[in-house]
């Protein structure tokens, strides 16, 4: 840690109900969004561990509603396994910690948000999935953090991101840039932006099918990348699922989706071999049979018969963002490489495209796994 980090987080610190005194820290994520630290406490020589975070503003315009959902759902999940009479309960939801004035959050001399959440022991993220295995805990735990969410009413959560997932509008986005073209990149992205424009057609189903009354809001949680689950290093049953800054009013088919874009193929994000990138009919049937114990009990039949498309969907909506955001002259997605949301957007299309190769395969097993 630099002497500067170093200063920062004991400021930081000082201004949450933190026990005892600060002793070290350390960055542990570099999302692509906010800065996170893991940071160790001496309280009478017994170590405290939390994470520091900050949420970046630009994207998330009202920090304060985004807390107030944080701690209103990590609530209700907490009676839940209460309830259940689940054990390690500190390993299994997030506990916000609150700051000295009793609100969950600090804002600092540079006006920059803070909030601190105490450390899950003993857990890791992996950010691409590795086996079978881990698919079908990242589908349990996904599925069940929906199924926990099902009574609490989705009007009660603010959209800390309106519209995000609406992939019309995110659509229309995309084409603005194309035609701005500010960066002159669009000659680098002659290929993507052809395919892109060739998914038109199917843009708006579920932004219609929302609209037509066939599918319901609920609470979800918007982010389901598979690094968003922290799996038992021992054990590697998944524990707790993370990043609740987009839980909020969605489709339950946003999740999914976004589960078939992360946790399908043994790649990252931004894998550049192409050819290595494909849908892997066993881990997409164990994520859908994870998910599906988890989620039977809800799931409408509308919502069934559009589970793989939302992979397909999601797969392109986040596709099209690193897009848009590399013809914007990527001011959203932190990158770390030069044509890094390029990068991203070509595996996400490719992905597309093996999806569309086995979507045969993937709606028979999403009809026999129901069945079973
Ligand atoms: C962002 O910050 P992170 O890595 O959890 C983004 C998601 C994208 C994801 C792509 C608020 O998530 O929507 O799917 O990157 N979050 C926001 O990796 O835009
Ligand atoms: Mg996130």
């Amino acid at each position: 840690m630099t002497p500067e980090d170093r200063e920062r987080l004991t400021r930081i610190g000082r201004q949450f109900q933190v026990p005892g005194e600060f002793h070290d820290g350390h960055r542990i994520k570099i999302g692509h969004i906010n800065e996170t630290f893991a940071a160790t406490y001496l309280h009478f020589e017994m170590p405290f561990r939390v994470v520091h975070q900050t949420v970046n503003t630009h994207v998330f315009r009202d920090p304060e509603g985004l807390m107030r959902n944080v701690v209103r759902v990590t609530e209700h999940l907490r009676r839940r396994l209460v309830w259940n009479g689940t054990d390690q309960i500190p390993r299994r939801v997030l506990q916000a910690v609150p700051a000295r004035d009793g609100k969950f959050f600090h804002i600092d001399g540079d006006g920059v948000f803070w909030r601190t959440f105490i450390f899950v022991p003993d857990v890791r993220s992996y950010d691409a999935v590795e086996t079978p295995r881990q698919a079908y805990q990242a589908g349990f735990a996904f599925g069940e953090f929906q199924s926990f969410l099902a009574d609490l009413p989705a009007s009660l959560l603010t959209p800390t991101i309106p519209d995000f997932h609406h992939t019309p509008k995110r659509f229309q986005r995309l084409q603005q840039a194309i035609a701005r073209d500010e960066y002159n990149r669009g000659r680098l992205a002659r290929k993507e932006i052809e395919f892109a424009e060739s998914m038109a057609d199917c843009v708006s189903r579920l932004v219609d099918a929302e609209a037509r009354g066939e599918v319901p809001v609920r609470v979800t949680h918007n982010d389901t990348k598979f690094n968003n689950v922290l799996l038992d290093e021992q054990t590697g049953d998944a524990m707790c699922v993370v990043d609740l800054d987009t839980v909020m009013p969605g489709l339950i088919l946003y999740d999914f989706g976004d589960m078939v874009r992360t946790t399908t193929s043994r790649t990252a994000e931004d894998e550049v071999y192409l050819d290595r990138v494909e849908l892997e009919i066993p881990m997409f049937e164990a994520l859908l049979k994870g998910y599906l114990t988890a989620a039977r009990s809800f799931l409408t039949p509308s919502e069934r018969s559009l589970l793989v498309f939302s992979g397909k969907l999601l797969t392109f909506t986040i596709g099209i963002r690193f897009l848009t955001d590399y013809l914007e002259g990527d001011q959203y997605f932190r990158i770390h490489r030069e044509h890094h949301n390029l990068d991203r957007c070509r595996k996400q299309f490719r992905l597309i495209e093996s999806i569309m190769e086995k979507e045969d395969e993937m709606e028979a097993l999403v009809e026999k796994l129901w069945e079973a």
